[in-house]
């Protein structure tokens, strides 16, 4: 018996141990380890164990019962086998674009991977207006592989069922559901976070707007309902780290089949939200790059898109002419839909980003917020006019003029 042999939530000091014990040989018995916990997301634990002497290191990431962000928050801690899973999957679809996976831990609900310390998380380098010419090259690569490649266009339809019962998700769907796809047009649950100087324009454009509501329900069944692709179902830039050289996409807690604009949407919103910080602290060159990173993300998204396409369609129905410009032109009006709905959320819900939050001055935070809502709601309310990476762009700057 060990005493990693019931689960328990642990702590820096419990680390050291659960390392030697589950993984022998990663270091030596009598390496000198040091442990930090270095989560910054809103549900699981983080450690990160390293040995001065060699350079050795290794992540430990733990799902606790509670969520880091309110301990009322439950959560089934399978979420860690599906996070160890999918990356497992994803690293043979996308490779060098996620973390090496080197273990699952069912009892103690916790992986073990490669550490990404010389990496940066990619919403603080962003915040600090740092510009990553390799992104729209890299993530527009990952999603196309990660996405197109687990659809029923690619995948005999009996192994892709399999993953479509593998991958549910029920209890992190809810999540999205609620947080990202219901509560930010009602504040049902009491839990938005309105920043008070734009509380009237929030019940205006939000709470009180029938129509935009009546899209959005739309959109969350869609959500609930299209088995489209095995996505990721949190890619913001939290989930990514960088370096001038590298992109790698990590926790994938979220993944479930759905459809495969809810992982692009994230990414063109979240790129906004690096916009909004660059745009409030006149980082011009910053905010200029931007928005060409979310043209280039579209744009070279729908040309590797249509390659992947005629190279691994296996249906024969998926092979008609005009069927792949059909099937594209909906992923993109979901993924305007999605990039909506993100923008509104992280902007009025529960759960906020850094990028705006830490906006200092008041006014710029009100219209940076505002721009958000504004932008979000030409995304989901003209959602099929959206086609190209010029298109997303545009909904930025007529935002911009509107919020003024
Ligand atoms: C209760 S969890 C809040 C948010 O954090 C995660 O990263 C997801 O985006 C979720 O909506
Ligand atoms: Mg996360």
């Amino acid at each position: 018996m060990s005493r990693y042999d019931t689960y328990f939530l642990m702590k820096e000091a419990d680390v050291t141990g659960y390392i030697q014990a589950r993984y022998p040989g990663h270091f030596a018995p009598d390496a000198v380890l040091s442990v930090k916990e270095i989560g910054d997301g809103n549900l699981n634990y983080v450690f990160r164990i390293w040995e001065e002497k060699t350079g050795k290191s290794i992540i430990v990431k733990q799902a606790g019962e509670a969520l880091r962000i309110s301990a009322d928050m439950k959560v089934s801690t399978d979420r860690n086998r599906i996070e160890s899973e999918i990356l497992q999957l994803q690293d043979q679809y996308a490779p060098g674009l996620v973390p090496k996976i080197y273990g699952y831990d069912t009892v103690m609900c916790a992986c073990a991977m490669e550490d990404l310390s010389d990496h940066k998380l990619m919403r603080y380098a962003l915040m600090n207006h740092e510009i990553f010419p390799r992104f729209a090259e890299d993530i527009s690569t990952y999603m196309v592989n990660t996405l197109l490649k687990t659809t029923d266009v690619a995948m005999e339809h009996k192994a892709k069922k399999a993953l479509v019962k593998s991958f549910i998700n029920p209890e992190l769907c809810e999540i999205t559901e609620d947080l990202v796809l219901t509560e930010p047009y009602n504040d049902c649950n009491h839990r938005n976070n309105v920043f008070p100087p734009i509380a009237e324009f929030v019940k205006r454009e939000l709470y009180e707007d029938e129509a935009l509501k009546l899209d959005v329900a739309k959109i969350k069944f869609e959500f609930m309902n299209n088995a489209q692709a095995l996505i990721h179902g949190d890619l913001h830039t939290g989930s990514i780290f960088v370096r001038q050289d590298s992109t790698r996409v990590f926790d994938p807690e979220f993944a479930f089949y759905g459809p495969m604009g809810y992982d692009i949407g994230n990414v063109v919103a979240n790129m906004i939200f690096a916009w909004d910080n660059g745009r409030a602290a006149g980082a011009g060159a910053f905010c200029d790059w931007t928005l060409k990173a979310i043209e280039e993300t579209i744009d070279l998204f729908c040309q590797k898109f249509l390659t992947c396409f005629d190279e691994c369609v296996t249906d024969l129905m998926a092979k008609t002419p005009g069927f792949k410009q059909d099937y594209l032109a909906g992923v993109l009006s979901d993924t305007a839909a999605y990039a909506g709905t993100e923008l509104i959320r992280r902007t009025v819900g529960m759960a906020n980003v850094k990028d705006v939050t830490t906006i200092a001055d008041e006014s710029k935070r009100a219209h940076a917020e505002k721009v958000n809502i504004l932008c979000g709601k030409d995304y989901i309310m003209n959602r099929t006019g959206f086609q190209t990476g010029a298109d997303f762009v545009a909904a930025v700057k007529r935002a911009d003029e509107a919020a003024k």
